[in-house]
């Protein structure tokens, strides 16, 4: 029975809000959850856009002020899917005035604002949750399980690498994740921090020190004339803006427990569009992950007589499977929108006292500290050693 529903504010119209709208309006209709949910007010700066959202997305009124809406009584929660230069200031004022938060990954653009925002949660009662949603996808889900039961043993490796090409065309045009005020950092803090937080999660282990390099191929691109999806048009002959962000990463690791990392993301990867991939081996067996075959887990178990060894794929589609079995029938699959709808799924769950909230911001905060690490790590040109040359 579900006794009160919870009334959501989105600030945020872009991709990720129009994913979010999608989620909070699909959780309630798959899952059995203790709260109906309304999308009461979508937030944006700008008006008009603001307005053709909500009505596009299903939001019952819109609004262009979130501190206005941060303060309403007749909203519950926040959901936060604005770019990390805002996070700080709206999470701490939503919890302040005792609305739970979802708030997108990474939590912050900097550890110092990362800090005050799981300091603010701490101080109030409400949910706060941070929106790594690969936490979300079945696969992995059901890989942690795995491995919590001991089915890959000590973990010695970690292999870890997030590849996307959207912006491997030098012409494809500027956005905000490219802009070090608004996105905090490039490809490290937009999907490096997933696989960040997905191998400290499936570990159950946290990197207490990294070796790391930064690369921008491309420091200038063209203003953009329309979005379209992460990317965009550019108009021809354009003006170009400095790229102050990485466009890739690379950095080796190691975790409390002794595993040996080795974490690489870029978003010039030609040909790999969301190849979200992990790899960890252990003493007793492995996993392997591709987000591009999201519904696959490569299992190895090392127990097994030696002649009947070898990577086993599981078609992580079952009812059985963590999330699955409130969705289609026989193995017909997921996609990448329902890790979001399972996020939605969480967070109501926590906020009726029925589930843990995880990850909370103090998770978040640990992926942090690992950004702010790999930064430091990379500035540090000493620690590039340079191969002699043969001259
Ligand atoms: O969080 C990530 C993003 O910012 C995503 O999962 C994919 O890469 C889609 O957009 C970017």
């Amino acid at each position: 029975m579900r006794t009160r529903t919870l009334r959501i504010a989105m600030i945020g119209t872009g991709f990720m809000g129009r994913m979010h709208s999608h989620a909070w309006r699909t959780a309630p209709r798959f899952f059995d959850l203790p709260r109906d949910v309304e999308l009461t007010t979508l937030v944006g700066r700008n008006g008009v856009v603001t307005e053709r959202a909500a009505t596009e997305l299903g939001w019952l009124e819109h609004a262009t002020d979130w501190r206005d809406v941060v303060a309403r009584d007749d909203i519950d929660g926040i959901d936060i899917c604005t770019p990390g230069d805002s996070h700080a200031e709206i999470a701490i004022a939503a919890l302040a005035a005792g609305k739970h938060v979802l708030c997108e990954k990474p939590l912050a653009n900097s550890l110092a604002e990362a800090e005050d925002m799981a300091k603010a949660a701490d101080r109030s009662d409400a949910v706060a949750m941070c929106g790594f949603s690969y936490r979300r996808t079945p696969a992995l889900a059901y890989a942690r399980e795995l491995i919590r039961e001991g089915r890959v043993g000590n973990i010695r490796h970690v292999r870890a690498q997030y590849l996307q090409d959207w912006l491997s065309d030098p012409d494809a045009p500027y956005t905000w994740r490219l802009d070090r005020d608004r996105a905090g950092s490039g490809a490290l803090g937009d999907i490096g921090a997933h696989s960040i937080d997905t191998a400290q999660w499936l570990a159950g282990d946290e990197i207490v020190g990294v070796s790391a390099a930064l690369q921008t191929f491309v420091v200038s691109r063209p203003v953009m004339e329309s979005q379209q999806g992460l990317g965009g048009i550019a108009v021809a002959d354009a003006e170009r803006m400095p790229v102050t962000v990485d466009d890739a990463v690379a950095f080796t690791a190691r975790f409390r427990g002794g595993a040996f990392g080795v974490f690489e993301a870029t978003r010039m990867a030609t040909g790999r569009r969301n190849a979200n991939r992990i790899e960890i081996n252990g003493d007793r067996g492995a996993i392997s992950f591709d987000f591009e075959r999201m519904n696959e887990l490569e299992f190895f178990d090392a127990t097994l007589p030696k002649s009947e060894q070898g990577f086993r794929r599981i078609q992580v589609t079952n009812a059985e499977h963590p999330y699955a079995g409130a969705w289609w029938p026989v193995g017909h699959g997921l996609g990448y929108e329902h890790l979001f709808t399972h996020q939605a799924v969480d967070f109501v769950r926590a906020v009726a006292g029925e589930a843990a909230t995880e990850p909370t911001f103090a998770d978040a905060v640990v992926v942090q500290r690992v950004l702010a690490a790999v930064e430091k790590s990379a500035a540090e040109d000493s620690r590039f050693t340079p191969v002699e040359s043969s001259n």
